[in-house]
């Protein structure tokens, strides 16, 4: 993925993630939903690594994680409409998606609740030699889970093919990192566990694709797992209605000025790329994407309700 790739995506991401915020302000979808605008470097980063039958498994906050692996936007715009023809036919919501063809295992409602998960996935890929690594994607708030601990502690010991991400937004929910870690270098956990760990900028997409790259390459070679943290900053609230009381405007402002499209923007003009059309066209192409993922949310039908108990067992 070369760099306007990237920026195509982001922009996607940013647009979708826009509309989801508008949407529910307006009152046409209901739920919850978390946003992960200023995040999607680590979304874009993370997938460009990926290899076509690697996993990834997601957050609560992981629409940017399922766009950047090539997740559907219609589809997913249906699911926040609750419509039949949504990832999860209606049922679950903006952190019940998933689709398995392209490797996303899906986001997850429970606070590193995919780690585990994650887990038996790369147990799985080293058991029967498939070769396919696993990356998980896990918020700072999320480290302090003992799930966080005992994943690790078994994926080190094992040797499985797995790569967490650390998605370092500076809060988990109103607690910033520095309130609710005694040790706020992240990375530095993996040493407890005799894993490399690593930090780098998150909103830097070329960055993040490289300490994925290089972690990947690991897990592949059996060396077992790694922890990346990525340094980022979530510019919106932590769900719908949030008044951000916790932290003020002139930190969010300094916020915006390093956010990621901004920075990959100033980027690409820095190896000449000066047509403000061709911007302007990235961010068009994404509104008219958007519209359209809309459009066919709304049109689609609602779930039956004779088909209320299926997919209840796994037989399903
Ligand atoms: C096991 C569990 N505990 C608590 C919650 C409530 N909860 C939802 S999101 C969240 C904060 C997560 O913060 P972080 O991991 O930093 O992710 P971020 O929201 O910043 O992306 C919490 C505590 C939950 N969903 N699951």
């Amino acid at each position: 993925m070369d760099d306007w790739a990237s920026y195509e995506r982001m922009v996607l991401i940013r647009c979708f993630e826009e509309a989801v915020e508008r949407l529910f302000s307006e009152g046409r979808i209901m739920g919850t939903a978390h946003v992960c605008i200023g995040q999607e470097a680590v979304a874009v980063g993370v997938a460009a690594a990926l290899r076509p039958g690697d996993a990834l498994t997601s957050t609560h906050r992981g629409h940017g994680h399922f766009i950047a692996v090539g997740g559907d936007p219609g589809r997913m715009m249906a699911e926040m409409f609750g419509k039949a023809t949504g990832y999860s036919r209606g049922r679950g919501g903006s952190q019940m998606m998933a689709d398995t063809a392209l490797g996303f295992y899906g986001s997850n409602g429970i606070t590193a609740g995919s780690m585990a998960f994650a887990c038996g996935l790369a147990l799985e890929a080293q058991h029967r030699r498939t070769g396919r690594a696993v990356v998980c994607i896990i918020g700072d708030g999320a480290a302090n889970e003992g799930l966080f601990h005992e994943s690790l502690n078994l994926a080190a010991l094992w040797r499985l093919p797995l790569v967490v991400i650390c998605e370092n937004n500076r809060y988990a929910m109103s607690t910033p990192v520095a309130a609710g870690l005694a040790n706020t270098r992240l990375a530095e956990r993996g040493a407890a566990y005799g894993i490399p760990g690593c930090a780098v900028d998150g909103n830097v997409v070329a960055d993040v694709r490289a300490a994925v790259e290089t972690a990947l390459a690991r897990a592949r070679a059996g060396s077992g797992p790694s922890l990346v943290e990525c340094e980022t900053y979530r510019l919106s609230g932590h769900s719908k209605g949030d008044p951000r009381a916790y932290r003020s405007p002139a930190e969010e402002a300094d916020a915006w000025q390093r956010e990621p499209i901004r920075h990959l923007e100033a980027h690409l003009r820095a190896a000449g790329n000066t047509d403000p059309a061709r911007f302007a066209a990235c961010r068009t192409r994404a509104e008219q994407a958007i519209a359209v993922a809309i459009r066919f949310a709304e049109a689609s039908p609602a779930p039956d309700p004779a088909t209320v108990t299926e997919g209840v067992f796994a037989s399903d």
